[in-house]
């Protein structure tokens, strides 16, 4: 524990911490990145991390922080798969002391108070920054197919509602085709599959809206397939900006995708060792910047 196993280094601050760490799983390009990151980050810290892989089930994150407070670790990060069902758990390691993160993905309790702060981007702002885009590309005027996240996921619900937010203002925007693929390249493909048949080939479509790029870049294989011309045929924007959609972008391919953060360690590390020393309750959100970005707007 922090109190006993403190450590200080000439100069430097060293805290011998443990963090246990739910992870949601692997179901795209995003999330190994993300685990990367906190891996490699901890070992900077001197942080005594420990990782575990949901494989997308929330029982196995009740298991793994039901497991993180058994072995008393000083804190719990928790990525959650879907934003229900967290009341009990957080309960339990309230009553056992324990603090509790939410990194990226967010949950929905009523009593705020079980955990101390998440540390994300919006995902209500990439939907409408996508949203935004494609109004604008599309002069106001598109039919669009939404490929949807894991349903029940923060980012699925969130991503929807700021796009939508946006193209309401349009009355030449709607969606008309809406389903999940669950993050995954193959959900996005089997998805897109399913709107080239029910809707004869795309027709009169304009864009494809899809809440992650593993999603997007399954779509473009549906479509390519077909032999129709994604980035051509239709608008293709969505949200991460991994590196296969940078590429996808550069060959026309795709239009635009939302900039998710992967490198966040950094973000919240220094949130959590802060608050074990401190104990200085903070702001229930501290929120990752986020951007658009097409083939001419690379970034860097
Ligand atoms: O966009 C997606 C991943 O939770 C915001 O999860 C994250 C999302 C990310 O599977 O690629």
């Amino acid at each position: 524990a922090v109190a006993g196993g403190l450590m200080m280094l000439a100069g430097t601050q060293a805290f011998a911490v443990t963090i246990g760490f739910s992870q949601v799983g692997d179901e795209g390009d995003w999330r190994p990145a993300f685990s990367k990151d906190m891996q490699e980050e901890a070992k900077k810290e001197g942080i005594d991390l420990k990782f575990a892989d949901a494989q997308g089930k929330q029982e196995e994150q009740l298991r793994a922080v039901r497991a993180f407070i058994a072995q008393q670790v000083d804190a719990i990060v928790i990525a959650p798969v879907v934003v229900t069902g967290w009341d009990q758990v957080l309960k339990e390691a309230k009553r056992a002391h324990i603090p509790v993160f939410l990194a990226d993905r967010d949950v929905d309790v009523t009593d705020k108070s079980l955990y101390v702060t998440r540390i994300s981007a919006d995902f209500n702002l990439e939907g409408r920054l996508a949203g935004a885009w494609l109004a604008q590309a599309s002069k106001g005027n598109c039919k669009i197919v939404e490929l949807q996240g894991t349903t029940g996921s923060a980012p699925a619900i969130e991503r929807h509602k700021g796009f939508e937010t946006i193209i309401k203002e349009f009355p030449g925007m709607e969606i008309v085709k809406s389903q999940s693929g669950d993050f995954t390249t193959e959900g996005g493909k089997k998805v897109m599959e399913a709107f080239i048949k029910s809707t004869d080939n795309l027709k009169g479509i304009c864009a494809s809206f899809a809440h992650n790029d593993n999603m997007q870049l399954g779509a473009i294989q549906a479509m390519k397939e077909a032999g129709l011309n994604p980035g051509k045929d239709l608008l293709m924007v969505s949200v991460d900006y991994v590196p296969a959609m940078k590429k996808a972008l550069a060959a026309g391919e795709a239009n635009a995708s939302v900039e998710l953060r992967s490198a966040i360690g950094k973000y919240i590390y220094p949130v959590v060792l802060n608050y074990l020393k401190d104990k200085k309750p903070l702001p229930k959100w501290v929120v990752i910047p986020s951007d658009l970005h097409t083939a001419a707007t690379p970034g860097s």
